[in-house]
């Protein structure tokens, strides 16, 4: 069985996780936080998520392993068939991570310690995040899914990207990044509707308070890199 690699509190895990529950392939989760040599042998830069597969390989960085189980689990495809409409869904993907989760990212530390960032840097994350939205509010479709009419990995990956640009955003920016993408917000509302995005929210909400315990612990110095205790 699949093991999959991480905590319920990243975004990054639940896209995988999402993928993992809407092919309907049978995994197991392994908490762990990141950080640490052992965790290394999983994941080589030492990020969260990663998985084990059935026949004992590891896999990290979240779009090759979303890539590995469509290959690898051809069953609820979340890719469309033309080349072109493939291109388009890794497009929005790439673009989502490039110019609105990872500039929001460089923020992340001051969300969690409750600190202002410094001008320079939101001037700098605010012009690339506009990039994005730019980028973003040509490409998306919402026919009714992200990028046209079949559902796709494009929409599991966007929506868990923007839990924390909103996140982001609204705590350190004083910005409603999303509203700035037309229908973005309200396909955003129908896609946390599914069963699955259900469950991953509860299951988000469980690891909350274990997870904040270990970000305290973490930004004072005490926590163990790449355990969960
Ligand atoms: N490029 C990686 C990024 C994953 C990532 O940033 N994960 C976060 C948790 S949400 C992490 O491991 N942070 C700890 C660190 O940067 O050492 C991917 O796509 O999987």
């Amino acid at each position: 069985m699949i093991t999959l690699h991480g905590f319920a509190s990243s975004n990054y895990y639940n896209i995988v996780k999402h993928v993992l529950l809407y092919k309907d392939i049978a995994f197991q989760e392994n908490l762990v936080y990141s950080g640490g040599q052992a965790w290394h042998v999983v994941s080589p830069v030492g990020k969260i998520p990663a998985i084990t597969t059935e026949s004992g390989q590891h896999l990290s960085e979240t779009t090759v392993i979303c890539d590995y189980l469509e290959e690898a689990y051809p069953k609820n495809p979340l890719y469309p068939k033309t080349a072109m409409e493939r291109a388009r869904v890794r497009q929005i993907i790439k673009v989502s991570e490039l110019y609105l989760e990872l500039p929001s990212r460089r923020l992340i530390a001051y969300a969690f310690s409750n600190k202002p960032p410094p001008e320079a840097l939101a001037t700098e994350v605010r012009h690339i995040t506009r990039r994005g939205i730019a980028a973003l509010t040509q490409l998306c479709r919402f026919t009714p899914h992200i990028a046209g009419t079949a559902f796709s990995l494009a929409d599991i990956y966007v929506l868990y990207v923007n839990t924390v640009v909103h996140g982001v955003g609204s705590q350190l920016l004083d910005w409603d990044i999303l509203a700035e993408i037309p229908a973005m917000k309200d396909w955003g509302r129908k896609m946390r509707e599914s069963n699955i995005a259900r469950q991953i929210e509860a299951d988000r909400r469980a690891n909350e308070p274990e997870f904040h315990a270990y970000i305290a612990s973490y930004l004072k110095g005490n926590a163990t890199p790449g355990h969960s205790s």
